[in-house]
């Protein structure tokens, strides 16, 4: 791995060294992942402190930085500020605590800069995926597909909401998931209209849609998918609705690929739904980008126009929601190529109907 080099060398050039202590870009960095620590890299030399309960895993699997045993992290930082000749630092301002920030800033030797530059360069940095963290993506997301195909078996009337999302966690963590991604959102009915509802005890019955949007993490890496199936026979408008989210999911996935801005890919499945004249009804951004964390940037949303890069991995999830009555959101993941997008997610998104 070269990412420690590569961002010693991204450094602007007021800023004598990076200190990345939050867990997720420790990780990246080092490939150690660690409950607590620190990592300071400068131009020179990069050194990881890890206390008692990482340091010997840590020395074992750590190559690129120098595993130092942590025993007290202020006095150690400052004597390596005095070292290496850092007299300003750069901090992952997107995950730093306002109070961490205060804290270190009366203990350390050197001017801490809250400025969001080191962040957004370690945050572009994390957005094109190696072919290792490909690797555990797609790892994650056949556990995924696969749990989807056993939730096909498992759900019927009669079931709660919470019945079926702990069989959902149940079988990912027992074929593989290293970890959930996030929390199973599973909803069922005109609980479906909530894009986040949490589940419940609200019971599935004849002519529910259920969505389910779930993941399982492998090795820190997340997956990411959405799927509404029917229960029992629906009526025309949720088929019609269902039909025209799948046709939005496609169309926007064909018009993936490098070099276009984000904000036109959510346009292209938009559009289409508000033409068909459901407008408002799809209130969120299409997508996002994830792979440590479930939400990276950039973002499939009005709002991002940043340009598609190859190698980034994208959410395309367009959804419809009416109000007590029903939702549907159709969710693959897509690695995006110079010329079109790799579909990473293998499951069935044509209706379903249990
Ligand atoms: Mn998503």
């Amino acid at each position: 791995m070269d990412r420690i080099k590569r961002l010693s060398q991204m450094l602007p050039e007021d800023i004598d060294a990076a200190l990345i202590t939050s867990v997720v870009n420790r990780q990246y960095y080092t490939g150690f992942e660690s409950s607590a620590g620190a990592l300071l890299v400068t131009r020179e030399k990069a050194v990881l402190l890890l206390d008692s309960r990482y340091i010997e895993a840590g020395t074992k699997k750590v190559t690129d930085a120098e595993p130092v045993l942590m025993t007290d992290m202020a006095k150690q930082l400052n004597e390596l500020f005095e070292e290496l000749k850092v007299k300003t630092v750069g901090i992952e301002s997107g995950y730093m605590t306002v109070e961490s920030l205060f804290s270190l800033r009366k203990v350390l030797n050197a001017t801490l800069l809250d400025d969001p530059r080191l962040n957004e360069i370690i945050l572009h940095q994390r957005r094109i995926k190696s072919e290792d963290e490909m690797k555990e993506i797609r790892a994650a997301q056949a556990i995924t597909d696969k749990a989807f195909l056993h939730m096909l078996e498992i759900i019927k009337p009669g079931l709660c909401e919470k019945d079926l999302q702990l069989e959902l966690d149940y079988f990912m963590l027992k074929n593989g998931a290293t970890g959930l991604a996030f929390e199973t959102i599973l909803a069922a009915g005109a609980n479906g209209s909530m894009p986040h509802a949490v589940p419940s005890m609200n019971v599935i019955k004849e002519g529910d849609f259920v969505t389910m949007d779930f993941g399982a993490a492998h090795n820190g890496y997340c997956s990411d998918m959405t799927r509404t199936v029917a229960v029992g026979k629906i009526s025309e408008e949720q088929e019609k609705v269902y039909n025209l989210v799948l046709n939005a999911q496609l169309a926007a996935i064909d018009a993936v690929k490098a070099g276009v801005p984000c904000n036109s890919i959510d346009a292209v499945a938009r559009d289409m739904i508000y033409g068909a004249g459901y407008e408002g009804r799809f209130g969120h951004g299409l997508g996002h980008s994830l792979g440590l964390e479930i939400h990276e940037n950039p973002r499939f949303s009005p709002l991002c126009s940043d340009l598609t890069e190859a190698g980034i991995v994208m959410s395309v999830e367009p959804g419809i929601y009416l109000d007590g009555q029903f939702g549907v959101r159709i969710e693959d993941i897509v690695m995006v190529t110079e010329d079109g997008c790799d579909v990473i997610t293998k499951s069935e998104k044509k209706l379903i109907t249990l």
